[in-house]
């Protein structure tokens, strides 16, 4: 890599110092904080996302959001040119990047990863400037110019050109990365974006072929959190009506972004959104999240004299739904096709008890649970045939190996089950968790099921739990092990958890994790019943603040 000019890059990043008393860290999904310091971070992500492209020889992307934080944060997702999140070895040396306190440590950061590489398999590979560029999307927070400037300052300082993509969901945006790396490239990421739509929305509507509309007409309220996502629904709202799913938008711009909506307030507050109609018992509601790669359905039960009592329908039951379809259908496909198809199930500490006891003793089928965050679901994903994961927020998707859909399409003429398989694998976008791409597939499951949110509710009955946050003084003090199941330090913390748990009824769990999208700690605790569920999971807080360095209010 002889070409680079460091000198550029050396002045190019003078324009953008580092906050000081700011230290950004590569988290769940990337780096997020408050929008007013990442002006370095974005420069620098320009810089690591354009080295990328140029060891490669592809065209990496780099989205502009925080997905579910408040409107006045800010982040970045960066995505390879398979349309996957950035592998995890390179993490370290993006939170190295982002931690340089001068222009000269930027530029020997760099020169660090161009030279010396932080893979082997990575460095053989030759550049091939000119004709790739490193694509750019957002959503619509108010910071997100300013971040792109940097970005796009960060990526020309490498001689790299760039794509504006423009307005569009994470998943949109992985996608068509994903397309214009493709051998079949479109003549404009305008063309890619077009191919998302059809591609899914084509398989949805072969998959509702001939079946009548749903009981209630098909209509769908949708909370799109004021968010990117309501900018692209409202598109194929037209052409959605006429395959039987009416999709009625809500909080679509006019609100604050996720203020009191979206999926992450709905599961976890157990609320309807705010700027949502009365709802009246079983109507069907989902919501998605700021940049719409999250999804959970609700609705609310019969009225009681206490007022109706909502039912959420999160992640856990949409993979459970999923796997229960996906499971009916390879039990039709001949031997010769389908004797040895591997299923597996991905989730994470919070999934709920009874989701994982319903996928392995109702589905029989295995479950392994991951770290939270989709990268390390995705990975686990990938070593199943059919690799279905989704988080309990709501985030995840379903993978199907290149080789099961070889098969697939080699039988798809003379087997049904097979050509649905196929359909399916266009449905759910596989490059990444979509709330859009899961709105359709459950109504399609729904749709072929015959089955109303009742019904799909009724699949199990999920555990009383309850998650909480609280601010600590500094949260990477807590660390985790045992897919973040059990804490190591503060030291003595884990054994006053297992003390507070002993004294709760068997089958009763809690966890403590430091978030890696908010400067928060999560708590989750799962009980018999909800009482004391919210208990479990105050006193385990309390125990997190006294011996963390818990600030403001004590849960
Ligand atoms: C991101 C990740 C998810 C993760 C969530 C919360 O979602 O992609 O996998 O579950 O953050 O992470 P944490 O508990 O560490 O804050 P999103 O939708 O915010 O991008």
């Amino acid at each position: 890599m002889t070409n680079i000019d460091y000198v550029k890059v050396f002045e190019s990043s003078s324009a953008f110092p580092r906050p000081s008393s700011f230290c950004p860290s590569y988290g769940t999904a990337g780096f997020r904080a408050d929008a007013s310091l990442l002006l370095s971070t974005l420069f620098r992500c320009g810089l690591l996302v354009a080295a990328r492209s140029l060891l490669l020889g592809k065209s990496c992307g780099l989205m502009i959001t925080a997905s579910h934080n408040q409107v006045s944060d800010n982040g970045v997702k960066l995505i390879e040119p398979d349309g996957s999140m950035l592998p995890q070895d390179w993490e370290p040396a993006a939170t190295a990047l982002a931690q340089c306190s001068t222009d000269q440590e930027v530029v020997d950061s760099l020169r660090s990863i161009l030279t010396t590489g932080v893979s082997a398999s990575t460095l053989n590979t030759p550049s091939c400037e000119g004709i790739l560029s490193v694509l750019f999307g957002y959503d619509n927070r108010p910071s997100a110019p300013d971040l792109l400037k940097a970005a796009v300052a960060g990526v020309a300082a490498l001689g790299v050109q760039h794509q504006d993509v423009g307005f569009v969901t994470t998943p949109m945006m992985h996608f068509v990365v994903h397309q214009w790396n493709s051998p079949c490239r479109p003549a404009s990421t305008h063309e890619a974006q077009e191919t998302y739509f059809e591609t899914l929305i084509g398989a949805f509507e072969q998959l509702v072929e001939g079946l009548p509309r749903p009981p209630d007409g098909g209509q769908l309220l949708i909370d799109c959190a004021n968010g990117v996502g309501a900018h692209h629904l409202v598109k194929v709202q037209q052409r959605l009506w006429s395959a039987g799913l009416q999709m009625v938008l809500f909080n679509t711009g006019d609100g604050q972004l996720n203020m009191e909506c979206g999926a992450d307030h709905v599961q976890k507050e157990r609320v309807a959104p705010t700027g949502f109609p009365e709802l009246k018992p079983y109507s069907r509601c989902c919501s998605v999240d700021g940049d719409a790669d999250r999804l959970v359905y609700f609705t609310v039960a019969g009225s009681t004299s206490e007022g109706t009592t909502m039912l959420l329908l999160d992640g856990d039951k949409i993979a459970s739904l999923t796997a229960a379809f996906i499971k009916d259908l390879l039990k039709q496909l001949p031997d010769s096709v389908g004797s040895d198809i591997k299923v597996g199930v991905i989730q994470t500490a919070y999934a709920n008890g009874a989701s994982t006891s319903y996928v392995k003793e109702q589905l029989l089928l295995s479950v392994e649970c991951t770290p939270t965050g989709v990268k390390y679901l995705h990975q686990a994903a990938h070593s199943y045939d059919v690799g279905v994961y989704w988080e309990a927020n709501g985030h995840g998707t379903v993978l199907f190996s290149a080789e099961l859909l070889r098969r697939l399409e080699k039988a798809e003429r003379v087997c049904s089950a097979a050509k649905d398989l196929l359909l399916l694998s266009k449905v759910i976008n596989q490059t990444v968790g979509d709330a859009f791409s899961g709105i359709l597939l459950v109504e399609a499951v729904l749709r072929r099921k015959a089955w109303s949110l009742s019904q799909w509710d009724g699949l199990y009955q999920d555990m009383p739990s309850r998650q909480i946050k609280l601010k600590v003084a500094d949260r990477a003090l807590i660390t985790v092990e045992d897919a973040e199941r059990k804490c190591v330090t503060p030291a003595g913390l884990q054994k006053d958890i297992d003390a507070l748990i002993s004294e709760y009824p068997a089958g009763s769990r809690a966890f403590v994790r430091p978030s890696g999208t908010e400067d928060a700690v999560r708590v989750y605790s799962e009980a018999p019943t909800q009482e004391q569920a919210n208990d479990l999971a105050c006193r385990v807080g309390k125990a997190v603040y006294l011996q963390a360095g818990g600030v403001g209010p004590m849960p």
